[in-house]
């Protein structure tokens, strides 16, 4: 058996947390390669040490646990309804089990089903989206359940705070001031707005975390399908993230859109580290 985390640490009697592979991949609007996402960060998290040095422990000591990777194939052969509700059952069966869920996508649709799991159980949830676009689209295409749409089918359920944002259209512009939306521009940030005061702010609690990875700069993160230029970087990144987990109560979460690119290993290691950082993060409260 390879030494990964998803592997080697397997308690699945007192697991504390669970990885949820969702190879889901339908509405590519530019490059594609999403459904390849939970294989690559598995495979690149045999290269994490279990050692974490920014939180001085071995985060999988207390307990983790995955859902088998899947079938891309398969999954995506799913409508996002099916998808959304095959997965908000998965998720849910463990937060009733009273563990700590990171789905993995596949594209950013696969949102809707943890974040369905959690809300049926924490009606008075909120949402921290870390995203380059807005995703504020009603419709994508005709299609409601586009990645392109998921804040706004988010927003329709719990109050939205979006962070390092840097790509929208005029309508989502025009819509903007009505959605229960707080948005955070990447270039409010490199201008020096503080993000976790931001976040202090206007996130309520409990929360629902998503990442979308391409909220990184492309420099270091340009596996995705629809990279933007000026993104955050890891630091900025991890800052906010150690701010949200000391004083929020952070539910569940997932991480998407990892698009990887053959042979190039630095995005796929970044985002299992990312995986590893936030579980860590999460079980130490
Ligand atoms: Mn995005």
């Amino acid at each position: 058996m390879p030494k990964t985390f998803f592997d080697v640490i397997d308690a699945k009697q007192n697991a504390r947390a669970v990885i949820v592979p969702i190879p889901f991949e339908k509405s590519v609007s530019y490059g594609g390669g999403t459904a390849k996402g939970p294989a690559a960060i598995r495979a690149a998290s045999a290269q994490v040490e279990f050692y974490d040095e920014v939180l001085r422990s071995e985060p999988y000591r207390v307990g983790l646990t995955a859902e088998p990777l899947g079938d891309p194939r398969r999954v995506s052969a799913l409508s996002a309804k099916q998808m959304i509700a095959r997965f908000a059952k998965v998720v849910g069966k463990h937060l009733d089990a009273g563990r700590f869920p990171i789905a993995l996508g596949g594209e950013h649709t696969v949102t809707l089903a943890p974040f369905s799991a959690a809300i049926e159980r924490f009606p008075d949830l909120h949402v921290l989206h870390l995203d380059a676009h807005a995703d504020l689209r009603d419709r994508y295409e005709g299609d409601p359940y586009s990645h392109a749409c998921v804040a706004r089918r988010l927003a329709e359920r719990a109050p939205v705070v979006q962070v390092g944002i840097r790509s929208y259209d005029r309508e989502q512009a025009e819509a903007l001031p009505a959605l229960p939306v707080r948005m955070l521009h990447a270039h409010e940030i490199r201008a020096g707005v503080d993000l976790a005061a931001f976040a202090a702010k206007h996130l309520g609690d409990p929360v629902y975390l998503t990442i979308d990875l391409d909220v990184f700069d492309p420099s270091i993160m340009p596996s995705t399908g629809t990279p933007e230029p000026g993104g955050l970087l890891w630091h900025e990144v991890d800052a906010l993230l150690a701010w949200l987990f000391a004083k929020r109560n952070v539910v569940a979460m997932d991480l998407v859109e990892l698009a990887p690119i053959r042979g190039l290993h630095a995005p796929d290691f970044l985002a299992a580290r990312l995986l590893y950082r936030c579980l860590g993060r999460r079980l130490a409260q």
